[in-house]
């Protein structure tokens, strides 16, 4: 399988996060896609080919227009007001504010293009976010170029970007674009299959009222995990999107047996939808020992996730979300994609 990377991710660093009332180095680290590229080259996956860049057409069919032009201008606009640090809102237009007037100030456009705090800006995050973005697309070229499958190690993740907002370390929805993508190109129906430990809050919002794009997500269950204001079981679709979303919230402490029963009910569900293919949002923040997750998983684990998918037998684009236990992250992440290819 071919693994689609750009070392520019690596300029997104140094950034902080708030959690659990301290101020520390995000978890969402370079040191998360390196590990993951020594993997594929250890396990020799196969080629590591750089993206092809884009512009923003394929950003704007899934995301407000105006949200994607603010992005590049947020380190500009954080300079420009004599900042350093990381560039993070403190407040935004919730019930009973006014959320239909963009101010000037950086601090209140910050807050009116994010859902929290958990997006920063550094002066290498653009660049970043904007080669995450052609890995996508890069990647997903390869799968309708034929290929059975790609690796899109994508570095910001994604899923939780919604079409006018960030949030939970996600700018651009890489698997949504890649998505919408192939629907442009002629697919008539795209499964995203989402198995990252949070719910793909971005991802469902985006697709709430189609069905042309089936979203399945397995996650911490959102009354006591984040993102906590979506990812419930009875949220299932809209018009016509009604039955396309489908939620599998899950507790604390979820283990192989139990998570895998979830899977295997999506697989199911997926199959009869019978997609012209795939989209993965690939996270392994399921993994035990992951430091801000809660379920169970092993390593020996996630070849049997690449396993079953692909006994769908469907092309696949694997798009890299989270995983935050950085020492383990390659052999889970890439133990999904050998287990793929048997
Ligand atoms: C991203 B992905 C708030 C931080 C809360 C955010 C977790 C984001 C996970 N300052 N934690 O789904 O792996
Ligand atoms: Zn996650």
């Amino acid at each position: 399988m071919k693994t689609v990377f750009s070392p520019l991710h690596a300029g997104h660093a140094g950034t902080m996060e708030l959690i659990s009332g301290a101020i520390v180095p995000g978890f969402e680290k370079p040191s998360r896609a390196e590990f993951i590229r020594a993997r594929v080259e250890s396990e020799k996956l196969g080629p590591i080919l750089p993206p092809e860049v884009h512009d923003l057409a394929a950003a704007k069919r899934v995301h407000r227009a105006d949200y994607i032009d603010f992005l590049p201008t947020v380190w500009p606009q954080w300079q420009a007001a004599g900042r350093e640090g990381s560039a993070i809102p403190f407040t935004w237009p919730t019930r009973g504010l006014r959320g239909d007037v963009l101010p000037k100030s950086i601090d209140a456009q910050l807050g009116f293009y994010s859902f929290d705090g958990g997006a920063p800006f550094v002066k290498g995050t653009w660049d970043a976010i904007k080669s995450s973005y052609d890995v996508a697309l890069t990647a997903a070229a390869v799968v309708k170029g034929g290929e059975r499958a790609a690796f899109a190690l994508c570095r910001p993740p994604g899923h939780h970007a919604g079409a006018g907002f960030m949030g939970g370390y996600c700018y651009i929805n890489n698997a949504a674009v890649a998505a919408q993508w192939f629907c442009d190109q002629g697919a008539g129906r795209v499964s995203i299959l989402d198995v990252d430990y949070h719910h793909g809050n971005g991802t469902q919002e985006i697709f709430y009222s189609r069905n042309d794009v089936q979203v399945l997500n397995l996650h911490g269950d959102p009354m006591v995990e984040y993102p906590y204001f979506l990812g419930h079981a009875d949220e299932r679709g809209e018009g016509p999107g009604e039955g396309f979303n489908l939620n599998y919230p899950m507790p604390f402490g979820t283990d192989w047996d139990a998570w895998n029963a979830n899977l295997e009910d999506a697989c199911k569900r997926l199959a009869d939808y019978a997609p012209d293919v795939v989209v993965v949002s690939l996270g392994v923040d399921t993994f035990e020992k992951d430091p801000i997750s809660q379920f169970k998983l092993k390593s020996a684990d996630y070849p049997r996730i690449g396993a079953r998918i692909a006994k769908l037998g469907l092309p696949t684009l694997f798009v890299m979300e989270g995983g935050y236990a950085v020492e383990e992250i390659g052999v889970n992440a890439v133990g999904v994609l050998t287990g793929f290819e048997g």
